[in-house]
């Protein structure tokens, strides 16, 4: 079996990117017989080997792919094995083995790969490939690349690579061996405990900008911890009316059509007259970076107690929303024209908006660690 270069191959890896080896949990693996113990059938193209990448001899071995094309030019040798039922749009992962021995003298490489095709049983056209490859480094290596296919495909055939590279000598054979062959659905990323960056505002208020507010950074932390601190919003406005302060930051909404938990703590300096209430609240858009149609909002309980104090609400994000902006607000009274301004205070922690079902509950007063 001739195919183009491998070259080629390893663009198409880029493109596609590589997972960090080791990452996730092992998704289910389609592949008949990746381990080779005592045969490489179903595999086509392959002779099963007694060598065994995980050192299990003789009770396991390995697939031997064999490139004997007399060309001048690279090339390559497969074994193959088609696999049916592609789900169009989903992370796969592919991972295995390759064993590329020294002193074969004509830069022999190892690669896998996995084709999509337009049709079942691996025919029609190609449509993408996810593929890792290596030039040999004379003991077994770790290979390992995900990626989606695009619309149309409903197969994929599973390439076991032996390529031959520049410069090549013709009629010179060369071999691989490959173990552990691993194909399937990528595992899902756990979601996110917390998708409000620097909520619990560390060592700093990075991030957080405002709207008819003062904020800073304060030392002292919801829960005590000394390496970390809060913010100090403060609303110094001279409005005749009452009015509200902001502290905001605008994320990337979470997954839509799911509810969130999203809270905070607070906590209010006792004695201040013109003091209403601070609170938390969230704004939904359409769009990123918090532009086109609003979408919804919800907003916590005020808050006005001197000790630090859990505001939560549930708050369902809808389906299409961009983007979200998180706001910690500080509401005084109005004054009078002429009368001197005092800035009211509210201190902020412990900011998150996270799936409901995974927050960790938090008694307030209560230490977390
Ligand atoms: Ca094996
Ligand atoms: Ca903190």
């Amino acid at each position: 079996m001739k195919r183009p270069l491998l070259a080629s191959l390893v663009i198409v890896a880029a493109m596609f990117g590589l997972a960090p080896p080791g990452s996730g949990a092992a998704p289910a693996n389609l592949v008949s017989n990746g381990s080779f113990d005592s045969t490489v059938a179903p595999w086509a193209g392959a002779t099963w080997d007694p060598a065994d990448a995980g050192g299990g001899a003789p009770s396991s071995g390995s697939a031997r792919v064999v490139n004997d094309n007399n060309l001048s030019y690279p090339n390559a040798d497969y074994a193959t094995q088609c696999l049916n039922g592609i789900v169009v749009g989903e992370s796969y992962r592919l991972s295995g083995a390759a064993f590329v021995a020294a002193g074969q003298g004509q830069n022999p490489g190892g690669g896998l790969g996995a084709d999509g095709y337009s049709g079942p049983n691996c025919t029609g056209g190609w449509t993408g490939t996810i593929s890792a490859a290596t030039e040999g480094s004379g003991s077994w290596e770790a290979l390992e690349a995900s990626g989606t296919f695009p619309a149309g495909t409903q197969s994929a055939k599973i390439l076991l690579q032996s390529s031959k590279r520049l410069p090549v000598v013709p009629s010179a054979s060369t071999a691989v061996l490959f173990d552990n062959i691993s194909f399937g659905l990528a595992a899902e990323p756990p979601p996110p405990s917390n998708y409000v960056p620097n909520g619990s505002f560390d060592h700093n208020v990075g991030g957080w900008t405002t709207s008819g507010a003062l904020v800073d950074w304060d030392s002292g932390d919801a829960t005590g911890n000394p390496a970390s601190g809060s913010a100090r919003g403060r609303n110094a406005n001279a409005y005749t009316y009452d009015n509200h302060g902001y502290i905001e930051r605008c994320i990337p909404a979470p997954p839509g059509g799911a509810t969130y938990d999203f809270r905070g703590t607070i906590r209010v300096p006792p004695g201040q007259s013109e003091f209403i209430g601070a609170y938390l609240w969230l704004l939904m858009y359409a769009g990123p970076n918090c532009s086109g149609d609003e979408l919804g909002n919800q907003s916590t309980q005020w808050v006005s107690a001197s000790t630090w104090t859990v505001a939560a609400t549930p708050v369902t994000v809808p389906p299409g929303a961009g983007s979200v902006k998180v706001v910690l607000a500080v509401a005084r009274k109005g004054v009078p024209a002429g009368a001197p301004i005092v800035p009211v205070v509210a201190f902020f922690d412990d900011v998150s908006l996270a799936p409901a079902s995974g927050h960790r509950l938090v008694a307030p007063g209560l230490a977390k660690d």
